[in-house]
């Protein structure tokens, strides 16, 4: 046999980190620091294991089965192995319910944990970011009876009680304009609320609960007439009747996350609050499952670059290893620093939804976490494909062949800047967002990001940039066509020069 290439190799993903290291011991408090670490080591361990397993894995798909032998209903779904051990991992390591403990940096501790959970969980990571902001958003209902019925198992650090939920948005006729709602809620004899109608995409069709929105029968058009309902998905081990599985969505990623046409045949539901406004209930949710997507598609970046620095050391060309090419060692360089700024900016959010959810934050961080939001994921969805495609081509043919497992990386990728609101659509809702407070926040923040950097020609271009962005709004804020049409620039704009800041504060 001639020639044959190194595979690339996976380092330990917590020990071997230095940009999660580095952030933690600046941001943790000693004793914080040590409480996490016995998790995120295991977390890493486990992702190492998964990536040696995964090729030796020959089920990649969810199964439906949709009737039994005997003719009778059952919509059974066989997971993969990384998804029967999901509420395994997560309840032992806390990767859901630390988010939720009362310190100010709950959600960086448990955004950590998703960080190195994610590459490992196949997706199982898209159910648990909408369980925690279902609990996100119950909490903030003040519904007491929902809370005390849901939160203990959405938050349970016991595999037995632990519920997933789903949240059930999307229908044919519209998933970014959710106010053409189809779905009918009407109360029975009892007094009971049920919903019937089609959900057409159900990424946790194997969740045990829901928040779904519908429109109250008799209830006017569009959004606001929309209510937000808590639903329960079994009868102990069965699924209840009124809730059929149609079908498994054939996607182009994310192949294991069981994604579902559902129909809703008069499921029992809760209102969540009053019975209009759902848009609004349920924004906390968005805000949460937002930040986990930026977190995640920073984990995939983390991935995919990693393994195309070590495979950089793994394969000669021209006499040289590729990292021993200036043009190749270049490449890979601008990537880290693309990545760099994505994990700055996932992680800036992650740290102010901590502070504002305990009441440790000023007015005008609120502010900030609201803009700052949308703005990273719409941008850590878009470098997530970049950087995963450019990573890609940084193994050559290997990286277009699919049992190397690195194609997979592109194909998830894409996913990020679809499904909890595409890219116009939050760019939409940074404009929402884009307030005189959050305005002030955002040149406030950056100038104290920038104040210690000395690197001049960095802290003009940001500032230059910004003022630049704050003079089109000022320009174009009354002109609601021109305001939209450039938006996403705008959001992209914003998004750059807040990671850039943050980035300069780093190397200060
Ligand atoms: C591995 C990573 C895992 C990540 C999890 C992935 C799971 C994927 C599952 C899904 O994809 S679930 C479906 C997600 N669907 C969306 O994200 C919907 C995208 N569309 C939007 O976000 C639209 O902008 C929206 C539906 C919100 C538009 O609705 P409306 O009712 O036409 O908008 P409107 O009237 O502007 O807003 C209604 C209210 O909500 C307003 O408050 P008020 O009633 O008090 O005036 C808004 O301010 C408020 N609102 C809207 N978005 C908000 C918000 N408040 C806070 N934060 C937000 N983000
Ligand atoms: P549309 O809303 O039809 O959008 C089409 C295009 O129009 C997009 O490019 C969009 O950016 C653009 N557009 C729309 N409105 C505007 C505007 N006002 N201005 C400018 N451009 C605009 N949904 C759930 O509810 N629950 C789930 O569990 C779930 N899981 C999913 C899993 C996967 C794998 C995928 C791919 C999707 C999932 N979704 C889920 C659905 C997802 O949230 C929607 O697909 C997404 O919100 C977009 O809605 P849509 O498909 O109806 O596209």
């Amino acid at each position: 046999m001639g020639f044959v290439q190194d595979a690339p190799q996976l380092v330990h993903p917590y020990r071997d980190d230095r940009l999660l290291l580095s952030l933690l011991d600046r941001a943790l408090a000693s004793e914080r620091r040590s409480a996490i670490d016995a998790d995120l080591d295991a977390l890493g361990d486990y992702a190492q294991m998964a990536f040696h397993r995964v090729n030796a894995t020959s089920r990649r798909k969810p199964v439906l089965t949709q009737w039994d032998a005997w003719g009778k209903r059952v919509d059974r779904i066989e997971l993969t192995p990384a998804w029967q051990e999901g509420p395994h991992m997560t309840t032992r390591h806390a990767v859901l319910s630390s988010g939720h403990e009362a310190h100010p940096t709950a959600r960086l501790e448990a955004f950590a944990r998703v960080y190195l959970y994610h590459p490992a969980s196949e997706f199982y990571c898209c159910p648990l970011a909408m369980t925690d902001g279902a609990a996100t958003a119950l909490k903030a209902s003040g519904n007491q009876a929902l809370i005390d019925r849901a939160l203990p198992h959405f938050l349970s650090r016991n595999p037995s009680t632990f519920w997933l939920s789903g949240q059930w948005m999307t229908e044919n006729a519209g998933g970014s304009d959710v106010g053409r709602t189809e779905t009918v809620a009407r109360r029975d004899a009892a007094g009971q609320w049920r919903l019937y109608g089609r959900k057409w995409f159900s990424s946790a069709v194997v969740g045990e609960a829901a928040l779904a929105l519908a429109r109250p029968e008799g209830a006017g058009d569009g959004p606001g007439a929309l209510a937000l309902f808590f639903v329960e998905t079994m009868n102990g081990s069965e699924r209840k009747p009124e809730l059929l599985v149609d079908r498994l969505k054939d996607k182009l990623g994310t192949h294991e996350l069981p994604t579902a046409e559902i129909h809703l045949d008069g499921l029992p539901a809760w209102p969540v609050g009053e019975l209009s406004h759902g848009v609004r209930q349920v924004a906390p949710m968005l805000n949460v499952t937002r930040t986990w997507n930026a977190v995640c598609a920073v984990a995939s970046m983390a991935r995919a670059l990693q393994l195309a620095r070590d495979y950089a050391h793994r394969r000669e060309s021209f006499g040289k290893h590729l990292i021993e090419q200036p043009l190749h060692a270049y490449t890979l360089a601008g990537m880290q620093a693309e990545f760099e700024a994505s994990f700055a900016l996932a992680f800036e959010v992650a740290h102010l939804l901590g502070r504002v959810e305990q009441g440790q934050a000023a007015p005008e961080e609120t502010a900030l976490l609201r803009l700052l939001t949308p703005l990273a994921k719409l941008w850590t969805a878009k470098q997530a494909i970049r950087i995963c495609s450019e990573a890609l081509e940084c193994f050559g043919g290997a990286g277009y062949i699919e049992d190397t497992g690195l194609p997979q990386l592109l194909r998830d990728a894409q996913v990020y800047a679809i499904w909890e609101g595409t890219t116009n659509v939050l760019s939409l809702d940074s404009l929402r967002a884009l307030n005189a407070d959050a305005v002030q926040a955002l040149r406030g923040s950056v100038a104290s990001w920038l104040a210690d950097n000395d690197d001049m020609h960095a802290v003009s271009a940001i500032q230059h940039t910004l003022e630049a962005a704050r003079q089109w709004l000022d320009t174009h804020g009354s002109q609601r066509d021109q305001l939209e049409s450039g938006a996403r620039g705008l959001a992209f704009t914003l998004a750059r020069c807040t990671a850039a800041a943050l980035l300069a504060r780093q190397a200060a």
